[in-house]
């Protein structure tokens, strides 16, 4: 891999974090999908890869826990303009939908065919990241995604699970569960994407959930009967702490519920709202940006591989990009954490 002196060849007009390295010469590779076309409430998510990306300049390369992992070469690939414009396109027959479900409508034709329209375009965005992502894979690199709403990475799970025969589990944080069939009819919603990632023939062995804190009864449901789900709820974690264990302990408990090769799948409103205040569907409660940091740690740790990750919504909530500065600062710093621990984690494979 190609190396370089930061000190001297770091600049802003450079790629991500200021690394100047082409794809070929990275050993990370960052796939980035403006997509929100299902998200219900507050907007702004397909915004994230630019909010991320401009953050990213303000991160240290230097880190205390992976060192210098950053020399095997960050990567993001060129902002997908056409994906962009599609999602705008999509977007708005969605919402035209939602408006037209609620004020009651009886044009069951016209809504059918938009509820089509738009479950297509996703399937379509779907294949797209999942084509990508296979691509990145097969030439050796470590993979990650850059959302978009939490739809945007069931394409690259995908990928890792035929990479590796299903032989991996996802570590997912999340506020939301996101087991819901369908949500406001739409099949491929960012409510939905952890059930259909369980729903594939070629599923992970095992989804680890953490920071759960709002789902449905058949959420709640769904994950009480299948063994290869586990969900840490927020409100359980929080009562251990507070009764006195140690979140090294609670730590450990996740961990032992993975195989050996682990996807993280980080949704950014699993954090407490106060580092993401403009993401789309906040809920009080959740983890800090030092617990999942912790939890990252662990992963190596163990030693335990990440075999891809994904950070989603990072979000301007509808506003200004310029006022979601924060949103991006701290996604940027999860997702450069993700980085590094990703090619730590995979040295020598
Ligand atoms: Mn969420």
């Amino acid at each position: 891999m190609a190396q370089f002196d930061p000190t001297t060849t770091i600049s802003a007009d450079f790629g991500i974090f200021g690394i100047p390295l082409s794809e070929d010469e990275s050993r990370v590779v960052l796939l980035p999908v403006p997509w929100e076309v299902t998200t219900s409430y507050g907007a702004g998510a397909s915004l994230g890869p630019s909010l991320v990306r401009n953050a990213s300049e303000q991160v240290d390369l230097f880190d205390i826990e992976t060192g210098k992992a950053y020399e095997a070469g960050y990567h993001m690939l060129p902002f997908p303009e056409e994906l962009k414009a599609k999602n705008d396109r999509f977007k708005e027959k969605a919402q035209l939908l939602i408006e037209l479900r609620t004020n009651l409508s009886e044009d069951h034709e016209r809504m059918d065919k938009l509820v089509q329209e738009v479950n297509q375009a996703c399937e379509e965005m779907t294949a797209w990241v999942s084509k990508e992502s296979l691509r990145v894979l097969k030439a050796g690199k470590l993979l990650g995604l850059v959302g978009g709403d939490h739809s945007t990475p069931l394409g690259a799970i995908r990928a890792v699970s035929s990479q590796h025969q299903g032989d991996f589990g996802v570590l997912h944080i999340d506020a939301h569960a996101d087991l819901r069939q369908a949500y406001q009819g739409f099949t491929q919603s960012h409510a939905s994407i952890m059930y259909n990632v369980m729903s594939d023939p070629l599923k992970p062995k095992k989804l680890v959930q953490v920071g759960i804190r709002d789902f449905s009864e058949e959420e709640y449901e769904l994950s009480e009967s299948r063994p290869d789900i586990k969900t840490f709820f927020d409100l359980q974690l929080k009562k251990r702490l507070m009764e006195g264990e140690s979140w090294a302990a609670v730590c450990r408990d996740i961990l032992k519920e993975l195989p050996q090769k682990v996807y993280v799948s980080f949704d950014i409103d699993g954090l407490d709202p106060a580092f993401c205040p403009h993401t789309g569907t906040p809920v009080p409660g959740g983890l800090s940006v030092d617990q999942v940091f912790y939890l990252f740690s662990q992963i190596a740790a163990t030693g335990r591989r990440i075999v891809g990750f994904d950070v989603n919504e990072v979000s301007s909530g509808g506003g200004d990009e310029a006022d979601a500065e924060w949103d991006g600062n701290v996604g940027a710093r999860v997702l450069y954490k993700l980085c590094g621990w990703s090619v730590v984690t995979n040295e020598g494979k």
